[in-house]
């Protein structure tokens, strides 16, 4: 007999049906046991009694909670239950039975998170299992699903970077060294160099979603040091301008469709309102934020970036300003940006580049590139990168590059800021950070304020 999902059950009153699922809860009254079954689609509540099946009976007696089981039986109309119909057990199979107690506390509606997070994340399979975060998966799949539709419905094509390279691709210190053969090797920290190639191989749009590895020992609640990056490069641009209008336009077009498919859940197990912002996004110039920054009293180290104090209050401040969660912050310093951005021609000290805040962190940085071969080289070595260490890089521009501009989402931000988590980890299907692979590691962990 074909699985039914327990929220298409209401179509089968009356009817006989096979569902499988885990043991949520188990309530015994002697005579009379309710299983309530959960699968990914919801909860049922199923029965058995003494007087049926006596084999049944005690299998169901015997049960523990999140043991797997593959229940057949009929849907009966049931007054005293929410949902008005419940299970009648004719044959139950036990799967898989869990060892019990499980080593952490799966949250409930009514119970929020009693494991505390590192503990959570070591069993981060059972963690997975709560309403909060099996939601949090299929938002991150709309999420991704959509970003990825709006790049194809808009000419983009997707490719593939690889994740093991020759050169480190932003440059610094913050880069894995992997052993290649008797050769030395990079884990990318970004598909940048790659998808500037799809760019000078004319395939016009590109963008990729994959992994990006950072060696940042930074443990703050949105690091992480391998992370899923989406980006985008867009061929014969004008200025950088166009670039955040995709991206805008992509923002809005992902969130009106969490909204539409998981708007009612997301309220429900979130108590949050999915808003999706109408007209365009803000943008103001870092100096222009730093005097904002000033009279408001949060203090400045560094004309060219911001603390974390300040990222919390630049979204304040202009979230109060123009009714909306996200702004574009521009005119950034060139020596504070990558050396793959343009500098402004007009005042040459800045970049071409952009990051996008959204309530209280960054969530991506772009740039128009530099996409002429003398002009790459020399932004090279201004930072005392070495020719030889790009070369393949530069060779892409040395056979006719066009103009192009692009930018990167971090996923897992984009998602806690969507949902609210105050933690990366929470929104990272495995989390790898300086001291989890996987599972925690002791590394003799420094804090960092970052
Ligand atoms: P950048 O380094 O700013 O730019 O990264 C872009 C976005 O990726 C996410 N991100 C991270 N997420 C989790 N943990 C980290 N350690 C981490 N580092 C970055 C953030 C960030 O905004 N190549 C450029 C992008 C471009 O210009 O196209 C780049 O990687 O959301």
């Amino acid at each position: 007999m074909e699985r039914t999902y327990i929220s298409q059950l209401n179509e089968y009153i009356g009817k006989k049906v096979r569902v499988r699922g885990r043991v949520d809860t188990i309530r015994d009254q002697g005579k009379i046991i309710f299983l309530v079954l959960r699968d990914k689609s919801g909860k049922v509540q199923t029965v058995s009694w003494s007087g049926g099946n006596i084999e049944v009976f005690n299998t169901v007696k015997g049960l523990v909670p999140e043991s797997v089981v593959d229940i057949t039986g009929l849907v009966k109309k049931a007054k005293q239950v929410a949902s008005g119909y419940e299970i009648e057990i004719q044959e139950i199979k036990i799967d898989s039975v869990s060892k019990t107690p499980l080593p952490i506390v799966i949250e409930q509606p009514y119970s929020k998170n009693i494991s505390n997070l590192d503990k959570r994340i070591d069993y981060r399979w059972i963690d997975l299992r709560s309403e909060r975060n099996s939601l949090m998966m299929s938002v991150a799949t709309e999420m991704g699903n959509s970003f990825r539709e709006f790049c194809i419905n808009n000419r983009c094509i997707e490719i593939q970077a690889p994740s093991i390279i020759g050169s480190s691709s932003e440059g610094g210190s913050e880069v894995f060294e992997v052993k290649y053969f008797d050769k030395k090797a990079y884990l990318s920290q970004s598909p940048q160099l790659h998808k500037q190639m799809g760019i000078a191989a004319d395939l016009d749009r590109v963008f990729s979603i994959g992994p990006a590895f950072r060696a940042e020992k930074s443990f703050t609640t949105r690091h992480l040091t391998e992370y899923t990056s989406f980006d985008v490069e867009l061929g014969y641009i004008d200025s950088f301008k166009e670039v955040c209008k995709f991206e805008q336009e992509m923002i809005k077009y992902t969130l009106k469709n969490i909204k539409e498919k998981y708007g009612e859940e997301i309220k429900k197990v979130f108590d949050l309102e999915i808003k999706v912002p109408q007209g365009d996004f803000p943008y103001i110039t870092v100096k222009d934020i730093k005097e904002k920054l000033a009279k408001a009293g949060i203090p400045s180290k560094d004309d060219g970036d911001f603390s974390p104090e300040e990222e919390r209050a630049i979204s304040e401040i202009m979230e109060k300003e123009t009714g909306c969660e996200f702004v574009f912050v521009y005119d950034y310093p060139h020596k504070k940006r990558a050396f793959y951005h343009m500098k402004d021609s007009n005042k040459p000290p800045l970049a071409l580049g952009f990051d996008l805040f959204w309530k209280g962190i960054e969530i991506t940085s772009g740039s128009q590139r530099e996409h002429r071969y003398e002009n790459i080289k020399e932004n090279a070595k201004e930072r005392g990168i070495s020719e030889e260490s790009l070369n393949e890089y530069f060779e892409y521009f040395e056979y006719g590059c066009p103009p192009h501009g692009g930018f990167a989402i971090g996923t897992e931000r984009f998602l806690m800021q969507l949902l609210d988590y105050s933690s990366i980890l929470e929104t990272t299907y495995s989390p790898n950070t300086p001291n989890r692979l996987g599972k925690l590691i002791n590394i003799g962990k420094k804090e960092t304020t970052k």
